[in-house]
């Protein structure tokens, strides 16, 4: 079992010979500064190398400042942040402030195990570009009382984000990397939470290596990851998603889009039926209505950079090049089910999905080469 006594112990035998900070992004943390300090203080100890602590406080006002001065070393520093606040901004800007080769980021809540710090400095100068304190490999654990739902919970969105980068735990807050490699990193956007998958993707490391960790529930006070930053995550995948594959995710965005259009156009069409209106009638409705969703989520999603354009021309260009689309649909529907399904269970449906099919093919290729072709393209 993994113990904070036994990764002291791992510690003895691991001699290093280089300098680093170690970054502690701070929000009303004050019950755990002077725990955080000690444990660093006795790395620093069996290191003999110069560990400099930087926490990166948002303004707590909670006696932060206090308790870092309190403890009087002179490598241990308190950055107060009062514009830009996030996590993730905190942490870079935390990077800038620091002054050794190797940065290393950590939460405040002694969830990490800092005796894994040498660790991690000797896979990043044995050719790792990037190196994470990892629950997810061999030998890693989290204490036991994860419940069913932030176990799933962190499964998923450690899941989503599997295509950009093969670690185990890129939600991980604990990470070590070259301060060189850092200063090189561009377009940074430091939304959210997740800054490792962030640097992971901007900085394109391929060598990401991955150190066991036990991850220890928080010690004191309450984590700060809401719904809200949960939900961000969400915005912030699709950004790095189209920086990773570009126009190939745009194409993905227009099929999502597509796929949601054919519940309404489905959805709609029962209704109608339901409504009684005849066939001809019902088919169109559900086209019709599909088209103007499908639009609206286009113009929000797949080609977002275009929403500061007015609508009413877009939509009728939309229009336009979908017209192809929509006429193929209808046609294709309409001699399906007079035609060919004519006595077939079902066969209303079956006239509407395929019309859709074929429909969606020249939706596709009309804004692909004619409303969004110019931007699409530079993406
Ligand atoms: N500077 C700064 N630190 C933050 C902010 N939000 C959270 N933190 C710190 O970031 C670390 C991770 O947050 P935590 O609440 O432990 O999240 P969890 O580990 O996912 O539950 C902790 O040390 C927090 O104090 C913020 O907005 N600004
Ligand atoms: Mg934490």
């Amino acid at each position: 079992m993994h113990t904070e006594n036994k990764d002291r112990e791992d510690l003895a035998h691991i001699v290093i010979n280089t300098n680093a900070s170690i970054i502690v992004p701070t929000y009303k943390e004050v019950q755990n500064i002077p725990f955080m300090i000690d444990r660093i203080q006795r790395l620093r100890e069996t290191l003999k190398v110069d560990l400099e602590l930087i926490f990166m406080d948002d303004d707590s006002r909670d006696g932060s400042v206090e308790a870092v001065a309190r403890a009087g070393f002179d490598w241990v520093r308190i950055i107060v942040r009062t514009e830009n606040r996030g996590l993730s901004a905190a942490v870079i800007d935390g990077f800038r402030a620091a002054r050794h080769p190797i940065l290393i980021c950590m939460d405040c809540d002694l969830s990490h195990p800092p005796e894994k710090i040498p660790q991690m400095i000797l896979a990043l100068g044995s050719g790792q570009q990037f190196v994470i304190g990892s629950r997810y490999v061999p030998g890693g654990s989290t204490d036991d009382d994860w419940g069913l739902f932030r176990w799933l919970n962190s499964a998923v969105a450690t899941l989503l984000a599997r295509p950009l980068t093969s670690a185990r735990d890129p939600m991980s807050g604990f990470f070590a990397l070259r301060k060189a490699d850092f200063d090189r990193a561009q377009d940074l956007n430091p939304v959210g939470y997740k800054i490792a998958l962030e640097l992971i993707v901007k900085c394109g490391f391929e060598n990401v290596g991955e150190v066991p960790i036990h991850f220890a529930n928080r010690a004191h006070g309450e984590s700060k990851l809401t719904l809200r930053e949960q939900l961000k995550y969400i915005q912030h995948l699709r950004r790095l998603y189209i920086h990773q594959f570009g126009n190939a995710m745009h194409f993905l965005q227009f099929m999502v889009v597509g796929a949601s259009g054919v519940v309404v156009n489905l959805g709609v069409l029962t209704i109608l039926l339901w409504l009684g209106l005849p066939e001809t009638v019902s088919l169109a409705g559900g086209i019709l209505v599909s088209l103007v969703s499908n639009f609206l989520l286009n113009r929000r999603f797949t080609f977002s950079y275009a929403r500061e354009n007015a609508i009413l021309p877009q939509f009728l260009g939309f229009l336009g090049a979908s017209a192809v689309g929509m006429a193929v649909n209808y046609a294709v529907a309409l001699t399906l089910r007079t035609q060919v399904l004519v006595d077939v269970p079902y066969g209303i449906y079956i006239a509407a999905l395929t019309g859709i099919v074929c429909g969606m093919v020249f939706n596709f290729l009309g804004n692909r080469y004619l409303v969004f072709r110019k931007r699409y393209v530079e993406k």
